[in-house]
């Protein structure tokens, strides 16, 4: 595997620092459709970047989706550095552009970070604006952050540890298998079908390549994923964009509590 990548994030991460004042963050969250609101209730914001800023960055390429970089006090004294400036795999970047906000939050200190999602869910009792833990991935992207002969373990991705203590602060909480998927496009009812049989219950176009990058980078990893819609073929009504940010909407105030309350507990 080249430094090349690498290099980059720390150059990024030495931006943070001197943008910021801020040497070192604790926690690193990214945000996903349906929880930008989340950062709002988690501590003070004491600066906002534009991720256009911070080298190897881009621009936000989704509607829903916040192109900032936000560096939160908690009130446990915790510093939350706040990626709201997710590359997608389908935006066509490369793997290295997918992963570069984790290894940039790993370089900036971080030791834990919490991946946020909007996905489809297979399950039908996960009514659209349900949270779900993710307890394990399937990358179906046929892609890997990791060059060369990176042989990294990845069992207990998903942080035992952290989906505890989400537990104890709703204990209604239940976990699911996401599987990625590329995107830009959702799956035929066909592809969700399949999906099922091969052990998924989420299935969405982030979070696996990122998660992987974390574990690599020595990060603990938390997901979770909020079902704006359920998968195709599994509702009677196609899919759209529309509905997704509909379900963040009004979902939005307490799965941004939820998230408050875990990362106030990290
Ligand atoms: I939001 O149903 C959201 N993202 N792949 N499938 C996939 N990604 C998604 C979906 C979905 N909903």
């Amino acid at each position: 595997m080249t430094t090349e990548p690498f290099d980059l994030a720390e150059q990024a991460a030495s931006k943070i620092a001197e943008l910021t004042g801020v040497a070192s963050h604790d926690v690193a969250l990214v945000l996903g459709s349906g929880w930008g609101g989340a950062a709002d209730l988690i501590g003070e914001t004491t600066h906002t970047l534009n991720a256009t800023d911070i080298p190897g960055f881009s621009a936000p390429a989704v509607e829903g989706h916040v192109g900032t970089i936000r560096s939160i006090l908690t009130p446990q004294g915790k510093r939350v550095l706040v990626l709201g400036a997710r590359t997608h795999f389908y935006e066509g970047y490369g793997v290295r552009s997918v992963v570069h906000g984790v290894r940039t939050a790993a370089a900036a200190g971080a030791g834990i970070l919490v991946l946020t999602n909007g996905c489809g869910g297979l399950n039908p009792q996960w009514t659209p604006g349900t949270p779900v833990l993710i307890s394990d991935h399937i990358n179906l992207t046929a892609a890997s952050p990791l060059e060369g002969a990176t042989f990294v373990d990845l069992t207990d991705l998903y942080s035992p540890r952290i989906r505890d203590i989400a537990r104890t602060v709703d204990s209604s909480l239940e976990e699911g298998v996401y599987a990625q998927f590329t995107g830009p496009h959702y799956e035929t009812p066909a592809e969700v079908r399949y999906a099922k049989t091969i052990g998924a219950n989420l299935v969405g176009m982030s979070t696996a390549l990122e998660a992987i990058a974390a574990r690599h980078a020595g990060m603990e990893v938390f997901g979770m994923s909020l079902v704006t819609n359920l998968a195709a073929g599994i509702s009677e009504t196609p899919l759209s964009h529309a509905e997704v940010i509909e379900a963040g909407q009004a979902a939005g105030e307490r799965i941004s509590r939820l998230l408050a309350e875990i990362l106030g507990k990290l």
